[in-house]
């Protein structure tokens, strides 16, 4: 019922080439495999692959892409997904445009004949605005460009990238994956065995691959998956929904609100609306005073565990994203994320009523 964590570096062989499957660790290693079947199951995609981050994930995949080529992303993104595109690769010759990827004609006119790939969250990071994947993948396979798809935010039991037209999932598998806040991981998932091969290769010529006990943490963690989605889902709606009366609270982003003009295409493609929600208020000084009181949500980064946490996007997770580009994207000096957790809805409502009062 339990997998072994094999710790072994290296694998005898029985003569020189002739093994049982596995060689070097680095290349291959069993409780790393069962991680990654149980992944690729999950996203119903045919190949998984498994990494020491999200960001180490992110990386490998786009190191598949040559110099010249073009890729298109949601401006809307993590800040270390955007310190990756705008500090380290565009030094490599790769070229990125931000675009607000929930308007069609936008990514339509975006597309240029250089353009490889498409990079898609959603729900975003941190405004929890949603693409609608099947209608932006018809677009960028019509122009001969891949989709990725940044599935921590929805889980692949909320939602499943792959079904809705998306060649690549890619998860911080940090997050809801592993679940408890004690283990950083990150996957691949995709239906093309092509691309498998490729990545498979610079999986192991780049190494950013998880340790056995990692791969048993995340195996560990994933198992109650569902059951702390749809807790955290419920919960999240019902926390969205105090703060939209609440009169400290200027706006709420929340897929699952009737007010949010993407309701539609979250409901078309998430089976709920997740356990992520953000909010604004006046300013800088009214966030920080609101996170500081704070007795059950915990003033910290990340996202997804069972337990609450609240953060300061623009002085946290995305200090890295210049100011000007930040704001114009949305990302102000009063929002407030939420991960909300499993804990009881009614002590989470009130410690947020009590921080805001
Ligand atoms: O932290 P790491 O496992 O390397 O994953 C990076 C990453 C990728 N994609 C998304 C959507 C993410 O949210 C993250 C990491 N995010 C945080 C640490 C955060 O607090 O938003």
């Amino acid at each position: 019922m339990v997998q072994p964590i094999h710790m072994a570096t290296t694998f005898a062989q029985q003569g020189v080439g002739r093994h049982k499957g596995f060689e070097y660790g680095r290349t291959g290693n069993p409780t790393r495999n069962a991680l990654e079947e149980c992944l690729a199951a999950l996203e119903a995609a045919r190949h998984c692959l498994a990494f020491a981050s999200g960001l180490g994930a992110e990386t490998t995949l786009m190191l598949l892409l040559n110099p010249g080529d073009h890729v298109v992303y949601m401006e809307d993104v993590y800040g270390g997904t955007f310190r990756l595109f705008d500090k380290v690769l565009k030094r490599y010759g790769l070229e990125f445009t931000g675009i607000d990827a929930t308007d069609l004609d936008v990514v339509e006119r975006s597309i240029t004949d250089r353009t490889r790939m498409l990079w898609l969250e959603s729900p975003t990071n941190p405004l929890l605005r949603v693409v609608d994947i099947d209608a932006v993948s018809e677009i960028a396979h019509s122009r001969g460009a891949m989709v990725c798809v940044d599935n921590t935010f929805a889980t692949p039991y909320l939602q499943q990238p792959l079904h809705l037209g998306a060649d690549v999932v890619v998860h911080s598998a940090t997050k809801y994956i592993g679940g408890h806040s004690d283990v950083v991981g990150g996957a691949i998932m995709t239906n093309n065995d092509d691309l498998e091969r490729q990545l498979r290769f610079h999986q192991n010529a780049v190494g950013a691959v998880p340790s056995p006990f990692d791969c048993w943490l995340l195996l560990r963690g994933v198992k109650t998956l569902a059951l702390r989605v749809e807790r955290q889902s419920d919960n999240a709606m019902e926390l969205a929904t105090a703060l939209t009366s609440n009169k400290t609270v200027k706006r709420v982003y929340y897929p699952g609100l009737d007010s949010n003009p993407q309701r539609g295409v979250a409901a078309k493609q998430m089976r709920m609306f997740g356990g992520m929600v953000s909010f604004e208020v006046a300013d800088e000084a009214t966030a920080f005073r609101t996170l500081e009181r704070l007795k059950i949500f915990a003033l910290a980064e990340s996202l997804g565990a069972v337990e609450s946490l609240a953060e300061h996007p623009a002085r946290m997770t995305h200090a890295s994203i210049p100011a000007a580009e930040r704001q114009r994207s949305g990302v102000g000096d009063g929002l407030i994320r939420l991960s909300v957790g499993v804990e009881d809805v009614a002590d989470l409502i009130a410690d947020l009523e009590q921080a805001l009062s």
